[in-house]
């Protein structure tokens, strides 16, 4: 018999979470909760990266571990816990970054693309620089064989890999090395106003959807969204990117491929077109504003999230000895 692969996963509480975080991440993770082995976590300490009040973190924690829920991640299937609950994170983060070279760091496209927003005049947070260390620890706790995550993160699990197979080669074999596993459609959703770019929760703008915010707000957002030049639904990422996102967002949603989507619409105008995503989104998203409500009424996240992270400490707590006994810190 096949032993059950784990996957290991987490969003972090930075703003609120956009319809990108929900197809490239959360929908996956629902698929994934009856096939594999899951730990989800809140990956609040990653949150700290860059500035946040503290209100507003405790609010944003809050707000993802109920949309996880409301989404359908069933807490006896899947260990799901608050990364600051687990100390092993930080633990095996700090050897991970003594284990890094800054030479990798400094190629990483993330980073690249985070220091290239701050202005020349500003200081460079270190975060944003050791995150994908942090990020690997999470990993390599949970001996996970895949991470699920959308395009933006695959390079970190690269890293993830190379750090765990230096280390495996250093000290001997200690860590599992693991793949990332990237969703078929919606690894990468863009924002509707410059659909060559990521929809992102940080980028505050009328291309992002926020899975909590106002259903009218969001129809419009849809409505406004920035198509190309012609009125045909092709799909042509390169060519016609604005109308090839919402066709990815319409195929992700209603589980249909691509072909399928575009050969149902290819009697429609941009107009008639973004109508129908608007119906298809804010519709998901009604119901699902409606259930994290009543989750966030009902009081059962923290004693779920306590139950989680006793699950995950008791597995962090095995890996981290045995790292600490290689490198000589017992
Ligand atoms: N636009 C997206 N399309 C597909 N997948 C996405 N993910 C994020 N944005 C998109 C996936 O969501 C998971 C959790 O991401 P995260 O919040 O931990 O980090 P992130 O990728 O940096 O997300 P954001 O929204 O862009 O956050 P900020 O603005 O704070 O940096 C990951 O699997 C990610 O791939």
């Amino acid at each position: 018999m096949s032993e059950i692969k784990r996957l290991v996963s987490g969003i972090k509480p930075t703003g609120q979470l956009t319809l990108g975080n929900y197809i490239g991440a959360i929908k996956q993770f629902i698929k994934y909760q009856d096939e594999y082995e899951m730990y989800v976590f809140i990956a609040d300490l990653h949150a700290l990266t860059l500035p946040i009040e503290a209100k507003e973190l405790r609010n944003n924690v809050k707000n993802l571990i109920a949309v996880y829920l409301a989404c359908g991640l069933d807490p006896k299937k899947v260990t799901l816990f608050r990364q600051s609950d687990v100390p092993m994170h930080a633990e095996l983060g700090f050897i991970m970054t003594f284990n890094s070279y800054i030479g990798e760091l400094s190629r990483m496209t993330q980073y690249k693309d985070k220091v290239s927003k701050i202005a020349s005049n500003e200081a460079i947070p270190t975060g944003i620089f050791i995150y994908p260390t942090l990020m690997a620890a999470d990993i390599l706790l949970y001996d996970a064989d895949y991470v699920p995550v959308g395009i933006d993160q695959k390079q970190h699990v690269e890293l993830t890999r190379d750090l765990a197979i230096r280390f495996n080669s250093r000290y001997s074999d200690t860590f599992k090395i693991p793949e990332p596993l990237t969703p078929k459609i919606g690894s990468k959703i863009n924002s509707l106003s410059n659909p060559l770019k990521k929809m992102s929760k940080s980028e505050s703008d009328k291309g992002t959807i926020y899975l909590l915010e106002d259903l009218a707000i969001i129809r419009k957002k849809i409505m406004s969204a920035v198509t190309d030049s012609g009125n045909e639904i092709i799909y042509d990422p390169v060519n016609k990117p604005g109308i090839s996102n919402l066709i990815t967002i319409m195929s992700a949603l209603t589980n249909k491929s691509i072909e399928n989507v575009v050969n149902e619409c290819q009697n429609d105008n941009y107009g008639v077109f973004k109508k129908k995503v608007a119906d298809v989104v804010v519709n998901e998203l009604s119901l699902l504003q409606s259930k994290v409500n009543d989750i966030q009424k009902s009081g059962i996240i923290e004693n779920i999230l306590q139950e989680g992270s006793y699950k995950a400490i008791y597995e962090a707590r095995k890996k981290l000895n045995k790292v600490y006994r290689k490198v000589g810190l017992r």
